[in-house]
């Protein structure tokens, strides 16, 4: 059923792609191209291109993960196709960004360090999840201990990791006397461009002290907020991308039709003019990115796990629920918008409505199990910080303490039940609860995870609140304690 790039008509796509891509070089190296960066920095990429003289490429590197996706890329000459999709209409657009890519367990990590040591790479960007930053989620450190950079600082020359492997370029490039590059983070991850900043020269510090300092002179990080719900692609969504395409194509992705990017302007070696595109550079990320982590991000992660312990495969099945619905905002509204910034310039009701409709885009197929992932790496800036913020402040945060104990549930349930979870501390988790008898022995023995947790599990009213909800939900279920936090 698959067809030949050249066959990719046009006509299926709506948007006017109007540049030239014949002179295309890797301005730009992208490590992990997932689903979202298909969705956004690609897509903004192309629409900047399409109204500049020079157009900027895009070269992506694939560090982990199957091997298909890249080489499916490959075979179309970099070409993917983008539906993005309201909750009644839909846009495709053909994104024409992208050069092509590497998957270094395939080809080998030597072809992904020859493309960074390409004197014109002027940025090298990350979408690679809050996992692949090997930091310490509570120091905001570098873990030594992660296997990953254990074996990096061995084999600095072979490395596996993307701190790893942006280091060794860099050194190789402060040898061979190239320029250096700019790190842009586009992960969720409060303060992105510090920390992929702390990841890196303190990969470096354990390397080579010179090299370290050049990097802190000579490199910049800049922050960002990013946002676009591109979900993991269905069966039924590949189904729907070719029936509007006209292509059945095994890279294109479908996403809702909402983006937003705010950038730090900060760049050593220039950038895309991404504002032609609708991202905005600024000054400051924080106020923004903590605005959306908080309150988008912290009410994903309250419906993934209180969601799925309600039996709901997709948030927009949560949205669908008017006792949810009430609870996300009251969580968005009454909890973590107290937590942000009051400088913010935004209407901070009206973004908890325009997102409680994003949510409830049913043509958005997210998983509440897709989001639970990685809870590990999530919970401390979405819900354990703006929890002990609301704490301080003497403000109710019944909704946060609810969102931890829905993890802890969900977490403890799905171990028992040899059911999905997917966390690198899943073996600590494991072993946590192993010898522990009672539900909430399990989950207090969770709550001594130091590294999501600090020593919280010494502050008794944290405790006492967790084990409130926690045991609420134990015994009414999880749908009858909502009805009670919101008519409460
Ligand atoms: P995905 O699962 O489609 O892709 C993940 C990518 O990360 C893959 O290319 C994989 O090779 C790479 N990766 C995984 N573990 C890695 C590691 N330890 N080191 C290096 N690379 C690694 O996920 P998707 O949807 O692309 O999301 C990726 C990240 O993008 C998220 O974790 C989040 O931080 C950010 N993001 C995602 C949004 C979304 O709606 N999907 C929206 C906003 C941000
Ligand atoms: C989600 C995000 O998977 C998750 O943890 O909360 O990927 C979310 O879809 C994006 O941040 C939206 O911009």
């Amino acid at each position: 059923m698959k067809r030949e790039v050249g066959s990719i008509k046009t006509a299926y796509y709506d948007s006017a792609t109007t540049y030239s891509r014949e002179n295309l070089q890797t301005d730009i190296v992208h490590i992990g191209f997932g689903a979202f960066h298909r969705g956004h920095q690609a897509v903004y990429t192309d629409l900047a291109n399409q109204q500049i003289a020079v157009p900027w490429g895009i070269f992506e590197i694939n560090l982990f993960g199957e091997s298909n996706l890249i080489n499916e890329l490959n075979n179309q000459h970099g070409l993917f196709s983008v539906l993005e999709t309201s909750a009644t209409a839909h846009t495709s657009r053909q994104v024409r960004s992208v050069i092509g890519g590497i998957h270094t367990p395939e080809q080998g990590i030597g072809a992904a360090i020859a493309r960074l040591l390409e004197p014109q790479v002027k940025i090298v960007s990350l979408t690679i999840t809050e996992k692949g930053y090997c930091i310490d989620p509570q120091t905001r450190q570098l873990d030594d201990a992660n296997p990953l950079i254990a074996g990096d600082l061995q084999t600095p020359h072979n490395p596996r990791s993307a701190i790893g492997l942006i280091t060794f370029a860099l050194q190789r490039r402060k040898a061979l006397g190239l320029q250096p590059f700019s790190v842009l983070s586009c992960d969720n991850i409060p303060d992105n461009g510090h920390l992929t900043r702390n990841a890196i020269i303190g990969f470096a510090m354990r390397l080579d002290t010179e090299l370290a300092q050049w990097i802190e002179a000579n490199v910049t990080f800049p922050g960002t907020m990013v946002d676009r719900i591109v979900p993991a692609m269905t069966e039924a969504q590949f189904t729907m991308l070719q029936e509007k395409t006209g292509y059945a194509d095994p890279c294109g992705i479908v996403c809702e039709d909402f983006r937003q990017w705010v950038i730090e302007d900060n760049f050593v070696r220039g950038r895309p003019e991404w504002d032609l595109a609708g991202a905005m550079f600024v000054s400051d990320v924080q106020p923004y990115e903590e605005m959306k982590l908080r309150m988008l991000n912290g009410s994903h992660s309250f419906l993934a796990y209180n969601g799925s312990l309600a039996g709901y495969e997709f948030i927009y099945q949560c949205m669908e629920d008017p006792e949810f619905y009430a609870i996300t905002r009251q969580l968005m509204v009454d909890e973590q918008a107290q937590t942000l910034n009051p400088t913010l310039d935004i209407d901070l009701r009206q973004y908890a409505e325009l997102l409680l409709t994003r949510f409830s885009n049913r043509n958005v197929k997210h998983r509440t199990a897709q989001i639970a992932m990685d809870g590990s790496q999530k919970l401390p800036q979405r819900a354990i910080t703006p929890w002990l913020q609301l704490e301080r402040k003497n403000i109710a945060n019944p909704v946060l303490s609810l969102l931890i104990a829905g993890w802890l549930y969900y977490v403890i349930s799905n171990i028992e039940n040899n059911s999905e979870l997917t966390d690198p501390l899943l073996p600590v988790f494991r072993e946590a609860i192993a010898h522990q008898q009672t539900g909430w022995q399990k989950a207090l023995a969770l709550l001594n995870t130091n590294s999501i947790f600090g020593d919280l599990a010494e502050n008794i009213a944290f405790i006492n609140k967790i084990e409130l909800a926690f045991n609420k939900i134990a015994a009414s279920g999880i749908k009858q304690t909502i009805k009670e936090i919101t008519s409460g």
